[in-house]
């Protein structure tokens, strides 16, 4: 791809932005990054921008003689404004696929609806610790594109979204993961089978030489394979399979090339990452098939404790587990941290609303949760589905919610702050909103 001297476009000053921008100048084109936030709302990027980067603020469409744009993630690639570029016949892409245009590293991609981060982060630990040079981002927080100054590696991860893969039509990773599916951000694709064909994206090239790892349990997710090439390896916690990374009782064994091997048992794990088994059988899979030793796995893992804001153990209060799981951003992750749970929960749940469907959480929340706590924009809506078939409180800060809460709790309950939405009504985002959270439960008297 030929960049020197072009006229680029980058839409939206974030950190992608900054990052594409910025790879764009060195590469020697002449670029402007275009936001529909004023320049007083983007001080702290503006600061990154090499200098030869052109801005244009409160107005994200790309100038009229751009000869091709890279969006950001948070971008819709259906956006009136980008209506006009997209006539003229302009290439838009998203930052994956222009960094996957100069990427030479093989690429270990992740994708699914929950446990994303977790599973990426776990890889990248696992890979570390068998004495591979790995670079891990995307999603996780560091940009693909920004990893291309990392130097050279054996492996980048990445951590891929829905967002992310609009734009994208080239990646090809040598182990592909779909970790589940189930709705979110409906606000912005157009419907369940459109998020679906995205996240599809990340095998679509994959040859007989490559790996796909899917979920045998999410009826979403286990028949994807059907068609790709690759070779298709599944985990479960379900059942145990012919061939793939499964549990039998509190043993994770895995069954790969005729031959059985015992890799762990939970009681190894840290306690957040017991609750997470999920995310693990995937990443133990990767490394076994990309040849990374038993015990780099073992220590891997053994070292490894679960990501902040993911359903993380903050404190026991008088026999009161408060857990934090503030990246609980849709329903299908707030389904998947109460199953975590045999115990009575005291849910603290709602924030600002993405075109959510929240129904399906009844029928759970009826078995799993004693007591509701309803925050946030959401507070109407959910009462709507309640319909007073449950006991709820509301609160308008999380301080209430969180002594609400702790009211409620009894000697081996779990408060669980999981909010099925995403936090921009009362927070900066959800890892304010978590840090907010724990900080409250850290300072509650005994
Ligand atoms: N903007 C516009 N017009 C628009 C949309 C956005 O001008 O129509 C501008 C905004 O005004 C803002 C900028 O774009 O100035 C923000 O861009 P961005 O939303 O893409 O944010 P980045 O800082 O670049 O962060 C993105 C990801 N954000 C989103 O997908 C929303 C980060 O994922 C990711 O870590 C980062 O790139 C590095 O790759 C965050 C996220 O919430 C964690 N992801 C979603 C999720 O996990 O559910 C998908």
């Amino acid at each position: 791809m030929e960049l020197k001297n072009k006229n680029l476009s980058v839409i939206g000053l974030g950190q992608t932005g900054v990052a594409a921008a910025n790879f764009l100048s060195r590469k020697g084109a002449f670029v402007t990054v275009a936001d529909g936030k004023s320049r007083e709302q983007l001080l702290e990027p503006l600061k990154q921008l090499c200098a030869d980067v052109k801005t244009r603020f409160q107005n994200p469409e790309p100038p009229s003689d751009t000869e091709g744009v890279v969006l950001s993630p948070g971008v819709d690639i259906n956006s009136p404004f980008l209506e006009s570029t997209s006539k003229r016949g302009i290439e838009i892409i998203s930052e994956i696929e222009l960094a996957n245009r100069f990427n030479t590293v093989p690429i270990i991609a992740i994708t699914g609806t929950n446990g994303k981060s977790t599973c990426t982060s776990l890889i990248a630990e696992i890979f570390t610790q068998g004495g591979k040079t790995v670079h891990a981002g995307g999603n996780l927080g560091t940009p693909f594109i920004s990893l291309l100054d990392q130097g050279d590696a054996d492996y980048r991860v990445l951590e891929l979204s829905s967002f992310q893969m609009e734009a994208t039509s080239g990646l090809h990773p040598v182990a592909s993961i779909i970790l589940n599916i189930s709705p979110d951000h409906m606000d912005r694709h157009k419907d369940f089978e459109s998020y679906v064909g995205l996240k599809k994206k990340i095998f679509i090239h994959q040859t007989q030489k490559d790996f796909l790892i899917l979920n045998q349990d999410d009826p979403n997710t286990r028949d994807l394979g059907k068609g790709c090439p690759a070779e298709c390896i599944l985990f479960s916690t379900q059942v145990e399979l012919e061939k793939g990374v499964f549990l039998r009782g509190n043993k994770v064994i895995a069954r790969l090339e005729n031959s059985e091997m015992e890799v762990l048992s939970l009681e190894s794990l840290s306690r957040g990452m017991q609750w997470q088994v999920e995310n693990i059988l995937p990443a133990i899979a990767t490394a076994l098939l990309l040849d990374i030793s038993l015990d780099a796995i073992k220590r891997a893992l053994h070292n490894f404790t679960s990501l902040e804001h993911r359903l993380e153990w903050v404190r026991n209060l008088n026999g009161v587990d408060f857990v934090n799981d503030s990246k609980g951003t849709n329903v299908g992750s707030v389904c998947k941290s109460l199953n975590t749970f045999d115990r009575p929960i005291i849910l603290i749940v709602g924030g600002k609303d993405k075109d959510t469907d929240f129904s399906p959480l009844k029928i759970l929340m009826k078995e799993k949760v004693k007591h509701l706590v309803l925050i946030g924009e959401t507070r109407k809506k959910f009462k709507g589905i309640l319909n007073g078939s449950f006991g709820y409180e509301e609160s308008e800060t999380l301080e209430e919610a969180v002594s609400l809460a702790r009211a409620k709790a009894e000697d081996g309950d779990v408060v669980l702050l999981s909010p099925a939405c995403s936090s921009f009504d009362m927070f900066k985002d959800y890892m304010d909103r978590g840090t907010r959270f724990k900080n409250i439960v850290k300072n509650l008297e005994g």
